[in-house]
């Protein structure tokens, strides 16, 4: 993932110098586990694809992640001050320029999906795949109902639509968007699937994460009891939201082992997601 970083790091480098560029940068190469982009990579590499034909979407992916979490930590969203050991965009910079930072995180993921492969089929399916899954009927509709739910008792169900369609989207968006540049149509509902259960097992393990580790350790600041947002945790507690995470995991490999794939790139990232402790 080293050469990922570069890339992350020379992504802007067509952007005049500004406070704006200085505050994406700054978040945008601050350690992240590049999680999504690194499904990408795998999903290429489980077809025998060159790598370097993800780059786009990578970095695409990244970046729209980035903004996510940017307008996330906002004042009028969680209101957090530590992210990726790091002081928050708007503490470092302030909250106009993190807003901005964020919104031009929003179109330069454009600039590269709409260019990642040789075939503009291809980056017109991609296109509508980012809209769909980043937008008001995907990630920013999990936001909305997130926000909707704070000081409220929700019910499981809600629980799940918002980590679905907060966590859920952009996991799916990094298989299915490997599985479009492979050129492999029939596999792309089978991805989306894998995707979004992935997304809710990794949001239960985050729920139990942020009762048992640090925030030095998550590197993040643990918001959800100040903002009295409802949980897996919080609604069915501990050792139950462990179990069902684990039977996700579980459910998880034995739908990867039916895909006629090389499954040893995808199943490693899997297998570290799932023992992580941050
Ligand atoms: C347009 C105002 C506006 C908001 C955008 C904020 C937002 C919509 C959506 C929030 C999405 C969000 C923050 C979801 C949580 C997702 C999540 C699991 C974050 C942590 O991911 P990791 O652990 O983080 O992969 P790192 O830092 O490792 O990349």
């Amino acid at each position: 993932m080293h050469e990922f970083e570069e890339c992350l790091k020379h992504s802007l480098d067509h952007l005049e110098d500004s406070e704006v560029k200085k505050a994406m940068l700054y978040s945008l190469c601050a350690p992240g586990k590049r999680l999504r982009p690194r499904m990408i990579y795998a999903v290429l590499d489980a077809y025998g694809i060159n790598r370097e034909l993800g780059d786009g979407c990578a970095l695409a992916i990244e970046m729209i992640h980035t903004y996510s979490l940017i307008h996330d930590d906002l004042p009028c969203m969680d209101d957090d001050d530590l992210r990726r050991g790091r002081k928050t965009c708007h503490k470092e910079f302030d909250e106009a320029t993190a807003l901005l930072a964020g919104d031009a995180l929003l179109s330069e993921a454009f600039r590269y999906v709409a260019t990642s492969t040789k075939d503009s089929t291809i980056n017109n399916q991609l296109v509508l795949e980012f809209v769909n899954n980043i937008g008001a009927n995907g990630m920013i509709l999990g936001q909305m109902i997130d926000l909707e739910s704070e000081n409220q008792q929700v019910t499981i169900d809600v629980c799940e639509k918002i980590d679905l369609l907060k966590t859920g989207c952009l996991f799916a968006l990094a298989l299915v968007s490997g599985c479009l540049i492979a050129n492999k149509k029939n596999d792309i509902e089978i991805w989306r699937k894998i995707g979004f259960k992935l997304g809710l097992a990794f949001q239960i393990q985050d729920d139990c994460l942020d009762v048992t580790t640090s925030e030095e350790i998550l590197g993040k600041s643990i918001s959800d009891e100040k903002n009295q947002k409802s949980t897996f945790v919080s609604e069915l507690g501990y050792d139950k939201s462990k179990e069902l995470y684990e039977r996700y995991f579980n459910e998880i490999e034995d739908d990867l082992k039916k895909c006629n794939i090389h499954l040893k790139p995808v199943l490693n990232i899997f297998s570290e997601i799932r023992k992580r402790d941050h």
